[in-house]
């Protein structure tokens, strides 16, 4: 989770000195959701992200190096520093990349578990989306397909109570986003998605619900996005109030005093697990820094066009 955080946090820092160019989307409070979702996972399942993934792609595995260099327009980066902050993609860790549409990764995530049905392959498939992607119909037709063929696949609601401007309260006649599992004949739960261990308990089971052949599950975790929804979001729409008191949820301070006084873990430890995870991010940027840019040669190289 530290890792996460301090990989959004700098990449805000360094948007903010024009060091980064594009837009990027920051998942800074809504770090126990990637963490918990994928350790439920095996190294050979899949997911699929979203335009806030850089929790998801850290969380299956990826290289934060890489990513720094793909999010600075460098050449060892993930997409060769042509692709940006929405477009990372992890094959060998089970990454079926992020996605800039909306709801784009939910029919993928419906695809990539069919091939696992058809081949034998075994694998689950968990898909992360927002609370925005739910109204959209790629997200109703892929649940009703994954219903029908009782594919191994997790809908994963982040929801974080906001799509861009729009408050859940105005966008929705319903309390609970995971209620719309029961239209498409599948279980559906809501969990708190700033307490790890209730995401991971939950993830837990309809992993092996889907691995067992018993079809899919819709998750919504409550969270919070503790920044704007991009970068010139002033974050007009919603209180001050509102996010303090959602900070007071904070998930990884909530896991830290959790592990603390069970005494699993001391302050010392966890305040060197946060120093190594501030050395890796340095290290990242090290090495994008370091990194060149592509080549004007490199346009159109891994470019496709049909
Ligand atoms: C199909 C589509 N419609 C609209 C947009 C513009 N857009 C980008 S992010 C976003 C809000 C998405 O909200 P949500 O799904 O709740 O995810 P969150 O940003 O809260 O993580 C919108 C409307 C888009 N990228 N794709």
């Amino acid at each position: 989770m530290w890792l996460i955080r301090l990989f959004d946090e700098k990449v805000d820092e360094m948007f903010a000195k024009g060091l980064i160019h594009g837009t990027t989307h920051l998942c800074v409070g809504q770090e126990a959701t990637p963490v918990a979702a994928c350790a439920a996972l095996l190294k050979t399942d899949k997911i699929t992200s979203t335009h806030r993934g850089h929790g998801h792609c850290i969380a299956k595995g990826a290289d934060v190096s890489k990513m720094m260099a793909e999010l600075m327009g460098r050449v060892t980066g993930y997409c060769k520093g042509k692709g940006g902050s929405m477009h990372i993609a992890d094959l060998e860790e089970g990454n079926l990349g992020a996605n800039g549409i909306v709801g784009g990764g939910i029919p993928i995530a419906v695809g990539a578990a069919l091939t696992s049905k058809m081949m034998k392959e075994n694998y689950v498939v968990l898909c992360f989306f927002g609370d925005g992607a739910t109204n959209e119909g790629s997200f109703h037709e892929a649940l009703n397909l994954a219903a029908i063929w009782d594919l191994p696949v997790i809908f994963f609601c982040e929801n974080n109570q906001y799509g861009m401007s729009g408050s859940v309260k105005d966008m929705f006649r319903i309390q609970d986003i995971a209620d719309r599992a029961l239209a498409y004949g599948m279980p559906g739960h809501v969990v708190d998605g700033n307490d790890l261990e209730a995401v991971y308990d939950v993830v837990a089971s309809a992993v092996a619900r889907a691995r067992s052949g018993a079809g899919p599950s819709l998750i919504e975790a409550k969270t919070y996005r503790w920044k704007g929804h991009s970068k010139s979001d002033g974050r007009k729409y919603r209180t001050r109030e509102e996010e303090t008191a959602w900070k007071a949820k904070d998930p990884i301070e909530r896991f830290k005093n959790r592990l603390i006084d069970e005494g699993i873990a001391t302050e010392e430890q966890l305040n060197d697990l946060k120093a190594r995870a501030k050395m890796e991010i340095e290290r990242a940027v090290s090495f994008a820094e370091s990194s060149p840019y592509p080549t004007l040669e490199m346009l159109e190289e891994d470019v496709y066009a049909h």
